[in-house]
């Protein structure tokens, strides 16, 4: 099972890295494209249709910022599920991103993570969660890495109770 990762740019890249790791981490292999819905949309359509179904992908994660239309133009071409990643960009800081990817009309669903630093993560999780519906030991890993979050919350609480006395 795959993952593709879109980006409209090769500059939102190095915020989505914690993305990429996220899903290498739990083993789900991610095919990572620039692919612009306004610079390369014929790109964008034959990626969707045909080159990303052909190679096993079973959710798009679109990032893109400003006037991001990335998710919502695969979304319109796909029946797959499609997470739309919101770029903080300057000088609006996310908010345009934000409300270009999660307004979709009707009938087109883009799920949204947040602008900010979570929502590439929150993404990755997100697939990780979708595949794990019919892959038990992706389910499994799933549930580890819940676990050891709640740990490390736990352990942070600790040391923060130790420090204060
Ligand atoms: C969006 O325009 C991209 O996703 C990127 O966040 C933004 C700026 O792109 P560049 O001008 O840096 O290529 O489509």
């Amino acid at each position: 099972m795959t993952v593709a990762l879109l980006m409209g740019s090769d500059s939102d890249y190095g915020r989505l890295e914690e993305c990429v790791a996220t899903l290498k981490e739990f083993g789900v292999s991610v095919i990572a494209r620039v692919l612009s819905a306004h610079r390369t949309p014929d790109d964008v359509v034959k990626f969707v249709e045909e080159d990303g179904p052909n190679a096993g992908v079973k959710v798009f994660l679109c990032a893109a910022g400003g006037a991001a239309h990335l998710a919502g133009v695969v979304a319109a071409h796909t029946s797959l599920p499609v997470v739309g990643i919101p770029m903080d960009n300057p000088p609006l800081g996310g908010l345009d991103a934000l409300l270009s990817t999660v307004q979709m009309p009707g009938g087109v669903p883009v799920a949204t993570v947040g602008a900010g630093r979570g929502g590439p993560v929150n993404a990755a999780l997100l697939a990780v969660r979708i595949l794990a519906l019919s892959d038990e030991d992706l389910a499994e890993r799933l549930k580890e890495f819940r676990s050891s979050q709640t740990e490390k919350v736990h352990a942070k609480d600790a040391s923060l109770q130790a420090k204060l006395g």
